[in-house]
């Protein structure tokens, strides 16, 4: 068995980041991977899961659903299996963009759990609808959205590229292979969910570590104006300007 102590602080490895692909919102991708990347004071890899090359190196086979919203709805749960269940990782969806150094959120991991991230609460406000029709709820709605991954954790070791294939959409997303006391809880400003959370002036607790477009970000016409999205373009321009250079 690997060793309990913490090897993703103060160790020279990089840390490693997923990013969920889907080809249909590959400038999301490059701008959350530059926002990540611009403001990292430590050493961090980044790896796009790509459905496409997983399928063709046999990782990855299961049939898409009609509820699959992006291509990564289930790949993301191969994270530890391409960490090779070894130290930390984290995935994170495409629509994300970093605001904040990512060696805050490392410095946050703590070994005892199996994985970490922000436990949002989506109690619907209407519980009971007037007509006493059920109300859908999703437990654990966005939680998967951006993991930190204890990748040598022995709990993790069930996702192993069988289940991620096999298993339904509510034992992944509700980390069901866990005990909740294995779910550690990060601060919300690391998974921001744009038209949901909202920043309190002069609560430094409530500011934007990262950006989550859940609904849909600039990248797509009808959000080009969404709250924050002058943010985004503002890093789409800079991750362009960057291109520039590099190609001279
Ligand atoms: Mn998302």
């Amino acid at each position: 068995m690997s060793d309990s102590k913490n090897l993703s602080n103060g160790n020279a490895k990089p840390f490693k980041i997923f990013i969920g692909y889907d080809p249909r919102e590959d400038l999301a991708y490059e701008v959350c991977r530059h926002s990540l990347l611009k403001r990292s004071s430590i050493p961090i890899e980044i790896y796009p899961i790509k459905q496409s090359e997983l399928r063709e190196k046999g990782v990855y086979w299961r049939e898409r659903g009609k509820l699959e919203s992006t291509e990564f709805s289930f790949s993301r749960f191969l994270t530890p299996y391409l960490a090779n269940y070894e130290g930390w990782a984290m995935f994170v969806d495409c629509d994300f963009l970093y605001l904040d150094d990512i060696k805050k959120l490392v410095d946050l991991i703590d070994d005892k759990y199996a994985i970490m991230c922000v436990h949002h609460d989506y109690a619907p406000k209407e519980t009971t609808k007037m007509d006493g029709a059920v109300q859908t709820v999703y437990p654990r709605k966005n939680w998967s959205s951006m993991v930190l991954y204890n990748c040598g954790h022995s709990k993790n070791k069930v996702l192993t590229s069988e289940v991620v294939n096999r298993e339904t959409g509510a034992f992944l997303h509700r980390f069901q292979w866990l005990n909740d006391d294995e779910i550690g809880e990060i601060p919300f400003v690391w998974n921001f969910l744009v038209g949901h959370n909202k920043v309190v002036e002069g609560d430094e607790n409530t500011f934007p570590k990262a950006l989550h477009y859940t609904l849909g970000g600039p990248w797509f016409e009808q959000w080009k104006d969404c709250e924050f999205g002058d943010l985004w373009l503002k890093e789409l321009e800079e991750y362009e300007k960057s291109r520039v250079k590099k190609e001279d």
